[in-house]
């Protein structure tokens, strides 16, 4: 077989469904044509490979690349000042309610150009490229009106020019109420529903919103995932961050891709969830920052097999954290997932929360060939360290 590249001399953590764990092969060969797997297997079971190019990897591990299924990426400003205010004892509610938090920066956000929005996100994004990660969610919801809500997805897609990356671009205008509409909810759901989805559409690859006491209605961000699916937009939804508003089983008669947070999922939720086959998002790192104590029920998404997707969910106020591998730790920490559930939150389930299973997160034929080739010993060191990054090589299309 004729191909590009095969790395060889490896032990692969294919995260393939149809093997038990990580799908771990120990003497492992991935080869690609072009940005696509060839072949990803046992090197006993390998066809003779003619390749342009070998890399040996003298045993180290490979995964597929990492993906970071929920961020808020692109935006102005930053919030360290609240990050003193909340030391103080001001909650994160309270400081929303005193006009903080979200709109501090969308107010940034809007005096932003798009090209300053790139310059600003870029070494977040480096950062995570650092650590291995090949594809990323990047969310709007800083803007919160037709233009610079658009804006900011157009920067989101342009950042996949700058760097070696594929974005996932979601649009999350309902994300918090803007100053010209601060006492019509309603009146923004109308302007969300009649002028901000229709011009995402080819732009935005999902639209989310967040359902929370602090944020949006059932009612309001059902009428969100009702314009979203009038124009063929898939959904996925910031449920059960703060409260049980039951966003999560709205978001599965939507047929959501995901529900996010979810610290206040109750058993219907799950549910509901199991049934309309959606992702479940965890989000410690917000969970961390708040100095949460209310967990998301962990042993009852395991015991219904709901796919559990693990991500850093980058933003300014509430997780300003651009490290997958820390949000891990947090995972195993906080949450008691355990280092599979972890890694498989950044590869397999990540790449369905984004509905892109086809296409990332497993190592196998037909997939991107985004690989990650790590210096460890055992797959479980991903989760297990804090602050150390033991990145070999990233490979993003096969390159
Ligand atoms: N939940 C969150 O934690 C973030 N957005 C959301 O829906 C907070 C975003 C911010 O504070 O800037
Ligand atoms: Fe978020």
């Amino acid at each position: 077989m004729q191909c590009d590249r095969v790395w060889r001399d490896a032990r692969l953590a294919t995260m393939r469904e149809d093997l038990p764990g990580l799908g771990v092969i120990e003497d492992g060969v991935v080869a690609a044509q072009g940005d696509r797997i060839v072949f990803a297997g046992p090197a006993s079971e390998a066809p003779t490979l003619n390749a342009s190019e070998t890399i040996r990897c003298d045993g180290r591990w490979i995964t597929p690349g990492l993906i970071d299924c929920h961020t808020h990426l692109v935006h102005a400003g930053n919030r360290a000042h609240e990050f003193e205010l909340r030391l103080n004892g001001a909650t994160y509610e309270e400081i929303a309610r005193a006009g903080g938090g979200i709109i501090s920066t969308v107010n940034a956000t809007r005096a932003a150009s798009e090209h300053e929005l790139i310059a600003a996100s870029l070494p977040r994004l480096d950062a995570l490229i650092a650590e291995g990660v090949t594809t990323i969610e990047i969310k709007s919801g800083y803007g919160l009106s037709r233009e610079h809500e658009l804006k900011q997805l157009k920067a989101a897609r342009r950042l996949s020019e700058e760097r070696p990356i594929s974005v996932s671009p979601t649009l999350l205008a309902a994300h918090a109420l803007p100053p010209e509409f601060a006492d019509d909810a309603d009146g923004y759901i109308d302007e969300i529903c009649a002028n901000i989805i229709p011009a995402a559409v080819g732009v935005a690859d999902a639209v989310d919103a967040f359902c929370e006491n602090i944020a949006f209605t059932r009612e309001q961000t059902e009428r969100v995932f009702r314009a979203a699916r009038g124009c063929g937009l898939p959904v996925k939804l910031h449920a059960e961050q703060l409260s049980n508003q039951n966003g999560a089983a709205l978001a599965a008669r939507y047929g959501a891709l995901s529900a996010d947070h979810l610290e206040y999922l109750d058993e219907a939720g799950v549910a509901a969830m199991k049934r309309a086959g959606m992702a479940a998002v965890m989000l410690p790192g917000a969970f961390y920052f708040l100095r949460d104590t209310h967990l998301p029920p962990i042993a009852q998404l395991r015991e219904a097999g709901v796919p559990m997707a693990l991500a850093t969910d980058y933003n300014p106020g509430t997780s300003p954290l651009t490290s997958l591998l820390l949000a891990m730790n947090m995972g195993a920490t906080l949450f008691r997932l355990t280092p599979e559930e972890c890694l498989l939150g950044v590869t397999r389930h990540a790449a369905q929360a984004l509905g892109r299973g086809g296409d990332v997160g497993a190592l196998e034929t037909g997939k991107r060939c985004d690989l990650a080739i790590w210096n460890i010993e055992r797959p479980a060191e991903l989760v297990y360290r804090m602050g150390f990054n033991p990145l070999h090589a990233r490979v993003w299309g096969g390159e």
